[in-house]
């Protein structure tokens, strides 16, 4: 057989989607049919910013259910989500909903842990861009829960304990908790032990494309078929960085662009160097063992965030495309690029407000309308994403020809030419749904629908004929 049908439940921070992929390699075919969506978000309580756990499990069945009726012949279910966060477990009971890597307690955590193991060393063994939020900083901000539970999963593993019983950590996922050894991709037990996690809670580490068994009978007759549920690149920017249809992955950067821009390279081997340290650059696991050298770029959160601040002041609700047409006529050359990156920028909250505040430090000009603001935005991320790409190519020793955008950033046209602009490089824009596309890849793969040992490559040659991307040249 050389195609079938997959489910993917793929999790962003904004919202959740169930969609069906029909894959067929023979033929060249590939198609994504969205089922179910459903809003997603931080939930405050008295503890902090969480996720509402229960609450997505119950749409991904109820997505679940909505696909087999759509479609009978299921062959597998595949669960990405974003990375870092996880519940505890005791048994079988979660011990509350995870915290939110928006939570500011997080703070504590990262000085608790540099006073046991400076950046530097932990940069050594992990390979990892200091990110506030990254599990083990949360760990340490964890208090006494960590002494009742007995294992911890990652968001799309804790999905599938759920699911099927199975307590495994996916491989991509796991990389970004700053426990995974950057050398050969096994837990850093070492480092548990001196940070003072114990290695019991840590699932068995397995790979995207792994069998993880069966809906449980209960799941089952709520979804009406026992579906099989297999590892896929569980963080979804590995599903994503699948599903860039880069034909040469040696002279092309690529861009996932949705809450986060991560910004990077696909290396067969990672980077540590200083200069690599120095520039905040990451090496966290992708499909296949490949690395993902990246950057996190703080993405169209910054607009996300500014448009929910504006509509909760004037209680109106705003037309995005509207407004990014607005912006389009404001000139670039009237805007002042702010740092994308400041932390500041990181809480929920009023960001316009933060924005203004860092132009006031800087001596510059603040935005005097919306349409302003969303130019200086869409202005700061284009160079953010430039000097990234830049720094990619510099640290790897690369020669780059192009910049792959996938994610919902591609659909923004001013971003993706901008992006070009003050990259110098052409970019190739697409495919929109990039990370749901990397999961039903990973399973079609895994299926044997390619045929035994398919190549990465070969699963991008389907992708940029069923997604051909759309072309932004640079201007000048
Ligand atoms: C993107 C993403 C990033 C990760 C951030 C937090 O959705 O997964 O790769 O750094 O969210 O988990």
């Amino acid at each position: 057989m050389t195609g079938g049908a997959v489910a993917a439940v793929d999790l962003g921070a904004t919202s959740g989607r169930v969609m069906i992929g029909r894959v067929d390699a023979a033929a060249g075919t590939l198609a994504l049919e969205q089922v179910a969506r459903f809003p997603n978000g931080g939930v405050r309580l008295a503890s902090g910013l969480h996720w509402d756990l229960t609450a997505l499990h119950a749409h991904a069945l109820r997505g679940l259910a909505d696909a087999v009726r759509t479609e009978p012949d299921i062959a597998s279910v595949g669960i990405d989500s974003w990375a870092v966060d996880y519940t505890l477990l005791r048994g079988d009971r979660m011990l509350g909903e995870p915290f939110h890597y928006r939570d500011e307690r997080t703070e504590r955590g990262v000085e608790a842990v540099h006073a046991t193991v400076p950046f530097i060393e932990l940069y050594r063994r992990n390979g990892l861009q200091f990110l506030p939020f990254n599990t083990l900083y949360q760990l340490a901000a964890e208090g006494d829960a960590l002494d009742l539970a007995d294992a911890l999963l990652l968001v799309p593993d804790a999905l599938a304990f759920q699911l099927t019983g199975a307590r495994v950590a996916e491989r991509t996922n796991a990389s970004t908790t700053g426990l995974v050894s950057v050398a050969d991709g096994t837990w850093d037990t070492g480092l548990m032990d001196t940070l003072g996690y114990d290695r019991t809670l840590f699932g068995e580490l397995v790979d995207p494309g792994a069998p993880l068994g069966a809906l449980r009978p209960a799941m089952a007759r709520e979804v009406g078929a026992a579906l099989e549920v297999v590892a896929v690149g569980s963080h979804d920017t590995a599903s994503a960085v699948v599903a860039v249809p880069m034909t040469d992955p040696s002279t092309a950067a690529y861009i996932s662009c949705g809450t986060w821009g991560l910004v990077g390279l696909e290396l067969e081997h990672a980077v540590t160097s200083d200069a690599a340290r120095e520039a905040n650059f990451t090496n966290e696991g992708g499909v296949d063992g490949r690395v993902r050298f990246l950057h996190n770029v703080m993405g169209l959160w910054l607009l996300s965030e500014s448009v929910r601040q504006w509509e909760r002041e004037t209680g109106q609700a705003i037309d995005l495309p509207t407004l990014l047409a607005d912006a389009g006529e404001v000139p670039a050359s009237s805007v002042a690029v702010f740092d994308a990156n400041d932390p500041r920028f990181m809480a929920p909250g009023d960001l316009p407000a933060r924005i203004a505040e860092w132009y006031r430090e800087h001596d510059l000009p603040v935005p005097s309308t919306r349409a302003a603001f969303a130019r200086a935005i869409v202005e700061s991320l284009a160079e953010a994403f430039a000097d990234a790409v830049r720094d990619a190519a510099r640290l790897a020793g690369r020669d780059l020809e192009t910049i792959h955008i996938v994610g919902g950033g591609s659909l923004n046209r001013l971003l993706c030419q901008r992006t070009a602009d003050r990259a110098g490089l052409p970019v190739l824009a697409g495919p929109v749904e990039a990370t749901a596309i990397g999961n039903v890849l990973v399973q079609a793969r895994a299926q044997g629908w390619f045929g035994a040992d398919a190549s990465l490559e070969q699963l991008r040659t389907l992708v940029a004929s069923a997604y051909a991307p759309r072309r932004f040249t640079p201007q000048r």
